[in-house]
């Protein structure tokens, strides 16, 4: 146990932060300064193993699961289920150092802040990664953690495809990381991720750290357009069945489509493939996929709908086939009421001014709220820039959103200001 005086005096080391985050991103380092460690690659094995080498040498119990998930267990002088943190080491391909990787090494560095200092929780504490949360290589986004959650069985996850063609299990028994602990995973007394905002709001209202209130909704769809190839100087216009011409309409249509919604509908086409993408053949195919997101389901729906309906109506003008699939759809979730006041309360008393605010990007949190009492505390983003080797937060910002995390973990674990669920 560990009393209030002592617990609030507490402080992280801020530059053994660094340096472990300065270690994890030459895993996968691009020559840019960013980090390129797509879900189970050889990079991302890579950072794996370095951070559970870090877990085994601060003495924690580390548990690998069958989708690869690694949770690092810490005892307390009671048993039950642990107060855990952690987050994604996996990164998209132009990924920069902080995007999940904060919320898994701020973890550790508070387990070694209580090994230095030889202190026992009341409860155990847990720190976790969670696979493919970016779900960038392969579909649905945050797979680890919404297996562990019951939320995928895991013969799905298994048998989902990379967009190189690999099975995940395949990848995973390549890197080594398909697991033995059981899966889903035991249900933590309750969650809470440290994550950089990813967006512009925190800086841009001058405020050091967020108490996130939930995650939007977010629906991914493939699209495949089958045309017709064709001589790019012979055919006729008239004549034409151009899938690329579909795919450009649509990519349009999209940013139409959030203009005229406004609020907080997002909406992106980030990858496309067009064959044969050839600088003088109309185009037979496009497979290009479409991110829509909003804070409302029942907009988003409408969104999804209103997309249906304009993919229709092109194929019917262009004369093509389109097919949709879905890669991944997320209702918008809520956090605990609780935690997001014990993150706020928690920030005011070391002095921040912090504000909340939903979170723009997927994160595990929001699996883990399907389980478990579950908030998020953010860290401001320089320009709001991130999946982009240039994502910044400042040391002193990224130390001060750890020592946020340590306080909430630790009333967490020594105290019933969440009482026991029944
Ligand atoms: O796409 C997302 O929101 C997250 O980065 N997986
Ligand atoms: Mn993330
Ligand atoms: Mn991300």
């Amino acid at each position: 146990m560990i009393g209030e005086a002592q617990r609030k005096a507490l402080r992280i080391d801020g530059a053994r932060l660094m340096r472990r985050l300065d270690e994890l991103a030459k895993c996968g380092a691009r020559d840019d300064g960013g980090c390129n460690r797509l879900a189970f690659t050889d990079a991302d094995k890579e950072g794996r193993d370095l951070v559970i080498g870090w877990m085994r040498e601060l003495g924690l119990t580390v548990a690998i699961d069958a989708i690869g998930n690694a949770v690092a267990t810490r005892s307390g002088a009671e048993d039950g289920p642990p107060v855990m943190c952690g987050s994604h080491i996996d990164t998209v391909r132009t990924g920069g150092r902080y995007d999940g990787n904060l919320g898994v090494l701020a973890g550790l560095e508070i387990i070694e802040t209580l090994n230095d200092r030889d202190l026992t929780t009341r409860r155990p504490l847990a720190v976790g990664f969670f696979s493919n949360e970016e779900g960038a290589r392969a579909t649905p986004d945050m797979m680890g953690s919404l297996v562990y959650v019951g939320g995928l069985p895991l013969d799905e996850a298994h048998r989902a495809v990379t967009i190189d063609g690999k099975k995940v299990v395949d990848e995973l028994e390549r890197i080594g990381y398909r697991g033995t602990a059981p899966s889903p995973g035991p249900a933590p007394y309750a969650y809470v991720e440290l994550h950089i905002e990813q967006g512009p709001i925190l800086e841009a209202e001058k405020f050091g750290l967020g108490a996130v209130t939930g995650v939007q909704g977010i629906s991914w769809t493939e699209v495949t357009v089958n045309g017709q190839a064709n001589h790019a100087g012979t055919t006729p216009m008239s004549f034409r069945h151009d899938a690329c011409f579909v795919a450009g309409e649509t990519i349009a249509f999209v940013r139409r489509l959030t203009k005229e919604m406004g609020g907080a509908q997002v909406g992106t086409v980030g990858a496309i493939d067009l064959d044969p993408n050839l600088v003088n053949v109309v185009a037979r195919k496009a497979v290009f996929t479409v991110d829509l997101r909003n804070t409302e389901e029942t907009l988003l729906q409408e969104a999804e709908a209103r997309l249906a309906r304009h993919l229709e109506e092109i194929a019917a003008a262009e004369g093509v086939t389109i097919t949709t699939r879905r890669l991944a759809r997320f209702e918008p979730v809520t956090f605990d009421a609780r935690v997001i006041d014990l993150v706020e309360d928690t920030a005011r008393a070391e002095g921040h001014n912090v504000r909340r605010l939903p979170a723009g990007a997927g994160h595990d949190a929001q699996m883990f709220a399907r389980v478990c009492p579950a908030g998020m505390v953010f860290t401001p983003s320089v320009k709001g820039i991130s999946h982009n080797p240039k994502e910044h937060t400042e040391p002193a910002d990224l130390e001060a959103g750890a020592n946020v995390l340590l306080q909430v973990l630790l009333t967490l674990s020594e105290t019933d200001a969440i009482p026991e669920r029944s």
